[in-house]
């Protein structure tokens, strides 16, 4: 498995996520490969969908207060559902699939969410701070969204402008 992030403006990254059926050796591959990508990557959060597989599947590993991502802080969220959400927050954020931009984003400041273990067992999470923020960051990714769709108009065209100029100097490089 040879997986590799999906990055704006691929139309794949559009494509609404489906359901886990079968927690199998197959799941638990894809788990382990997403795991490595992101933190291949600097990531602390990546939907199965950036790497173009379109399953209701997350993972995330928010960093400790030293920075560090040990891999018992680990969370593989599957089929997540919102069963709860309270207040507004508003954090910069940043995505793998839309490398060197980063923008402030409303959200709810705390969630409940119901998922599946990559064993298929039921838990329940309520998730506050940087967490909750790539909870709702990551589902958004499953239902083929991304951060900068929630953009006001005029930050949405200054990112656009920006984003457009750097992937035309990255081309230039080569
Ligand atoms: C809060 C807000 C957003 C999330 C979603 C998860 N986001 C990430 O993991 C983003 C990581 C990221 C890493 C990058 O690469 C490096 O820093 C080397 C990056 O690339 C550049 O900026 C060039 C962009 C985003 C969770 C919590
Ligand atoms: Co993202």
């Amino acid at each position: 498995m040879n997986l590799t992030i999906l990055t704006y403006p691929d139309k794949r990254l559009k494509q609404i996520s489906k359901d886990v059926a079968v927690f199998d050796a197959k799941l638990h591959q894809l788990l382990n490969e997403m795991n490595k990508v992101m933190l291949g990557s600097n990531g602390i959060g990546l939907a199965a969908i950036q790497v173009n597989f379109p399953l209701n599947i997350l993972i995330l590993n928010i960093p400790n207060s030293d920075g560090d991502q040990p891999p018992e802080n680990l969370m593989e969220i599957i089929n997540p559902v919102i069963i709860k959400k309270n207040g507004t927050t508003s954090y910069q954020e940043g995505c793998l699939s839309v490398p060197g931009f980063y923008e402030d984003v409303d959200r709810f400041e705390t969630v409940s969410i119901s998922y599946q273990d990559r064993h298929g067992n039921t838990k329940t999470l309520d998730a506050d701070e940087l967490l909750s923020i790539a909870i709702q960051h990551e589902m958004d990714h499953l239902a083929g969204k991304l951060f900068i769709e929630k953009l006001s108009y005029s930050r949405r065209k200054k990112f656009e402008k920006e984003y457009k100029r750097a992937l035309k100097e990255k081309k230039e490089e080569y």
